[in-house]
């Protein structure tokens, strides 16, 4: 899959060789920086914590050819808008365009998530041209068999055959597809995986990545980014003063409120007051009811037993009358 292009030109020995760095964030690709230039110049994240928050940009003499590795920020941080992965992206892309550059290096672990096949197809349609392939290098991190050849093109093919027809298009029509593993100290105190790394990585940069490419599209990305960034200066002009205006409104409110605390205390204290003699009306209220209650029951009470002794007592005379002592009769109590 040599790269065969018309913007291309092959490189002089002491000619720069510009490398990109680019993937899903967390993937790699500040391990993979250092891994090429044998330093820890760029800032591993220790965890899922995003490191790498824009593109760095450092020069290394390698075998004797002198290497421009560009880190550029990763995909993926939730904390960014798509069209400010594109602006960041993009931006890194275009700090090459008069070098041109030698390779990208697509930074995956192997899953390829439609995010990453977003991004692969920016690159091609939108930075750069679909030329971007040939130049393209997927490099997959954390393969702990990436020494056995055997393993790694079986790897591959599952992942080729699992994969989408997107998925194997964009695999097949890259330049090469890398299995590396870049443990840490922690993992491997004396590093090994990652010198075994390098050296499949250096081999292939020296004699696969030999041709420049520089695009128009490089050019032209200027007005795209200038564009993009007054839109973006726009956004952040429009957030700026609404958080001014939000400000603005809170501290008003703020000093309204102060000016009227003595008048609402007195309007709370009013309503608690109201509330208490409610309730304390509703309680008398509920006591009289009761009492009345009580003294409606006595008074019928009082009424019946003055019934009944009424009526025993016109017993009484009746048998007295009749001649009798009134037996044989019910006797009311
Ligand atoms: N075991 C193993 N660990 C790796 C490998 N590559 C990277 N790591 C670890 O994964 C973590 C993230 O790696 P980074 O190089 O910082 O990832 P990044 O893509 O630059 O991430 P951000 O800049 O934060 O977006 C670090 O702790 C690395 O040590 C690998 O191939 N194998
Ligand atoms: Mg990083």
């Amino acid at each position: 899959m040599e790269a065969m292009d018309t913007t291309s030109t092959p490189t002089t020995p002491l000619q720069e060789r510009v490398i990109l760095c680019i993937g899903k964030t967390g993937n790699g690709r500040s391990t993979i920086c250092n891994v090429l230039s044998e330093t820890m110049d760029f800032k591993e994240s220790p965890n899922s914590v995003s490191e790498t928050k824009e593109h760095k940009k450092q020069e290394y003499t390698i075998d004797g050819i002198k290497y421009v590795i560009v880190d550029c920020i990763g995909f993926g941080d939730t904390r960014l808008t798509a069209q400010q992965v594109f602006f960041l992206i993009a931006d890194a892309c275009f700090n090459v365009r008069d070098t041109g550059l030698h390779q990208i290096l697509f930074v995956t672990t192997g899953r390829f998530t439609e995010e990453e096949q977003e991004v692969f197809n920016l690159l091609r349609s939108t930075i750069f041209n679909p030329e971007i392939v040939k130049y393209t290098t997927i490099v997959k991190t954390r393969y702990p068999k990436f020494r056995n050849p055997q393993a790694c093109q079986e790897d591959l093919d599952k992942i080729l055959a699992e994969g989408t027809d997107e998925i194997r298009s964009i695999i097949q029509s890259c330049n090469k597809f890398i299995h590396v593993n870049n443990m840490c100290e922690d993992e491997d105190p004396v590093l090994k995986a990652r010198k075994d790394s390098r050296t499949l990585l250096a081999t292939h940069l020296y004699n696969n990545c030999r041709e420049i490419y520089k695009p128009k599209e490089l050019d032209q990305l200027n007005d795209k980014i200038v564009n993009y960034m007054t839109e973006a200066q726009k956004s952040k002009a429009r957030i700026d003063s609404l958080q001014q205006e939000l400000k603005d409104t809170t501290n008003k409110n703020n000093s309204t409120l102060v000016e009227l605390h003595p008048e609402l205390q007195k309007i709370q204290n009013e309503i608690k007051a109201g509330q208490e003699s409610y309730k304390k009306a509703q309680e008398d209220a509920a006591r009289q009811t009761a009492e009345i209650i009580i003294a409606r029951e006595e008074a019928q009470r009082a009424r019946d037993k003055a019934k009944r002794a009424t009526e025993h007592e016109i017993v009484l005379i009746q048998a007295r009358r009749y001649g009798g002592e009134g037996r044989g009769f019910c006797s009311i109590q």
